[in-house]
């Protein structure tokens, strides 16, 4: 059977994921929109289709990115695919009652054009009831700082993809520092290569390895926030 020949609304739950995997492989975003449809109409919470179907796809191409099986024109149709099923996803992932916990502006460092995780950390984030503001990629600090003063925000999140770009945080952070801002703002930083000792050693509050990590880590240190300035009173 060919590729062509698959329906994949009569694949059962696992084969369907599987195939999910396959045509993120091959950047298919059509398939990829018509399987994560096919998954929510199944019931499927977004976070699991988000989780199991996209997130796990997109882990085997960067194994294979990384070995040098794939190349980037290839993993840019694998990323396209994946935009494609979050933007089904994301509406739902932000469905939510719950009155608004605060406000987060995220955005990608300079040099950095990689976008999916931030993009879904800013999912997440606003399905946990934060408002998000995204800046998008390859910001310089001036960016953040225009951001900062335009949004006011609780939390400032910065994402990170490469080895080369990661340090950029530490310059953001410093120039916070020197205008005398850092406090005023908790600082969350992510992405593939860092950990938690870089997010130390630069000056972060927190390092956040995921999306999920990052709503609780967030919640976490807002309460404490809250908790210190009623405390001074
Ligand atoms: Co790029 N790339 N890429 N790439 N790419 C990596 C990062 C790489 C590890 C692949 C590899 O193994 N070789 C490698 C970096 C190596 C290194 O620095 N040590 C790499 C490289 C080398 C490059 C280029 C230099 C390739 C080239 O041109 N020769 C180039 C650089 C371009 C640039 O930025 N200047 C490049 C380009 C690209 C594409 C454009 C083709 C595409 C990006 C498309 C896009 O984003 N719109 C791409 C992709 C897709 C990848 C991989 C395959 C997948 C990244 C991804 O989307 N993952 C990646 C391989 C990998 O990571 N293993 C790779 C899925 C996503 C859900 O996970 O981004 O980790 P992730 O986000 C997670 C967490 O990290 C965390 O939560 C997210 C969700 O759970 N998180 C945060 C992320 N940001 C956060 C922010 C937070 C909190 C948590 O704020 C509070």
């Amino acid at each position: 059977m060919t590729d062509d020949d698959i329906i994949l609304s009569e694949l059962p739950d696992d084969e369907l994921v599987q195939q999910m995997h396959d045509d993120l492989y091959d950047g298919l975003k059509e398939e990829i929109e018509e399987a994560t449809q096919i998954l929510l109409e199944r019931g499927w919470a977004p976070y699991d289709v988000l989780t199991k179907a996209l997130v796990e796809g997109m882990r085997i191409v960067g194994e294979d990115f990384r070995d040098g099986i794939l190349f980037v024109p290839e993993v840019l149709l694998s990323a396209n695919a994946m935009k494609a099923g979050m933007s089904i996803l994301r509406p739902l992932l932000a469905e939510t009652g719950a009155p608004k916990l605060g406000k987060m502006v995220i955005g990608t460092v300079k040099g950095d054009i990689h976008d999916i995780g931030k993009n879904l950390v800013g999912m997440m984030m606003e399905g946990a009831g934060f408002d998000v503001v995204d800046i998008g990629i390859n910001n310089p600090v001036e960016n953040y700082l225009q951001a900062i003063e335009d949004h006011e925000p609780d939390i400032l999140g910065m994402s990170a993809l490469l080895t080369t770009t990661m340090p950029y945080m530490k310059v953001v952070i410093d120039t916070l520092k020197e205008k005398g801002l850092r406090d005023q703002h908790i600082v969350l930083v992510g992405g593939a290569p860092l950990n938690e000792e870089f997010g130390m050693a630069v000056g972060a509050d927190a390092y956040c390895r995921d999306a999920a990590v990052t709503v609780e880590t967030a919640k976490d240190l807002l309460k404490r926030k809250h908790n210190q300035l009623a405390g001074a009173r």
